[in-house]
């Protein structure tokens, strides 16, 4: 029987974590109840006890940092990752296990975002997830429909091989890249986010965080696509500085700025494709050394 641990990273959910975890309890009765608890100043911790839940306190505040606590405390064979605001159905872990279960997937996550799902957003959260989901799919050549979803079912290998950096809402973006960069299987299933219970209210500020996020998907780009990122920048100063050379230094105006700004560029432009190539063959050695640590572990997990 697979041990099946269910992670619930709260703050200041009084109004629904006790919902959450009786949800689950009907749902996966043999399950474990994590309550992720960040120094909430309402009763979630107590609720969370009182519904028989393990409460796990993490001082340092921020939803990454309750994340990667939670994946290096918990031992199980299964994690099941949900918000505590009783916005995604507890309902649909059955049909989120089953790619897990059947060992067709590493990470499953609920997609709101779907053409089958019919999911309340508000327009804001609906317009930043589609230009998020872009940008990835763009980034990183995928196709995947949700990449902020909070509702998320992973096997222990891969939460075990996860290095979580991120400190806040960036979590999912940072799941999402390193099991797309790592070769992981990721399946979608479609669930119908609910809006908050009135008087419940969402910690997430969509200017603070979404620039966090989007500074999240650019660093692990440049992290882990060193040649494209570098490449293309160079690219971009290399033909600038062509244009430039072309319409200033042909051009009447002052040419000793003119040539010295366009050769100032296309060294830079050079400068950048190198620094991308070299990365590329360091990114590449390390990349290795993930396999042969991850090689090392199987042999450690094997001989006990
Ligand atoms: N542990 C912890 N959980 C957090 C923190 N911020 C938000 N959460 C939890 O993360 C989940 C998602 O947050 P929410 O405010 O609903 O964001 P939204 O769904 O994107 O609007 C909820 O269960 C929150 O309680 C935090 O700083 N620490
Ligand atoms: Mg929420």
């Amino acid at each position: 029987m697979k041990k099946i641990a269910v992670v619930i990273p709260c703050l200041n959910e009084e109004l629904t974590v006790g919902k959450v975890i009786t949800d689950f309890r009907k749902v996966l009765p043999d399950a474990d109840v994590y309550v992720i608890d960040n120094n909430s100043t309402d009763s979630t911790a107590a609720i969370a006890l009182k519904n028989k839940a393990v409460v796990i306190t993490e001082k340092q505040r921020g939803k990454g940092i309750a994340v990667r606590k939670a994946f290096r405390k918990i031992e199980a064979d299964i994690y099941i990752l949900i918000d505590g605001d009783d916005t995604y159905p507890a309902e649909e872990a059955v049909s989120l296990l089953a790619p897990i279960l059947d060992d067709t997937a590493d990470i499953v996550v609920g997609t709101r975002l779907s053409r089958s799902a019919n999911s309340k957003f508000r327009i804001q959260n609906r317009l930043g997830n589609i230009f998020f989901k872009q940008t990835i799919n763009t980034l990183f050549h995928s196709d995947l429909t949700d990449i902020l979803s909070g509702y998320r079912v992973m096997t222990r290998d891969f939460v075990k091989r996860m290095q979580i950096l991120s400190k806040g809402f960036e979590i999912e973006t940072e799941l999402t890249i390193m099991a797309l960069n790592r070769g992981f299987r990721i399946v979608e299933v479609p669930v119908d986010l609910r809006p908050r219970p009135s008087g419940s209210n969402s910690k997430i500020s969509i200017i603070r965080d979404g620039v966090r996020i989007l500074s999240e998907m650019i660093s692990l780009f440049c992290y882990y696509k060193p040649l494209s990122f570098f490449g293309g920048l160079g690219l971009i100063e290399l033909l600038a500085s062509g244009l430039f050379w072309f319409y200033k230094v042909n051009g009447d105006g002052p040419h000793a700025f003119a040539s010295t700004f366009s050769i100032g560029l296309a060294l830079a432009g050079l400068l950048s494709v190198s620094v991308g190539g070299i990365l590329h063959v360091v990114t590449r050695r390390f990349q290795e050394l993930d396999q042969r640590l991850d090689l090392l572990n199987d042999e450690i997990h094997r001989t006990g």
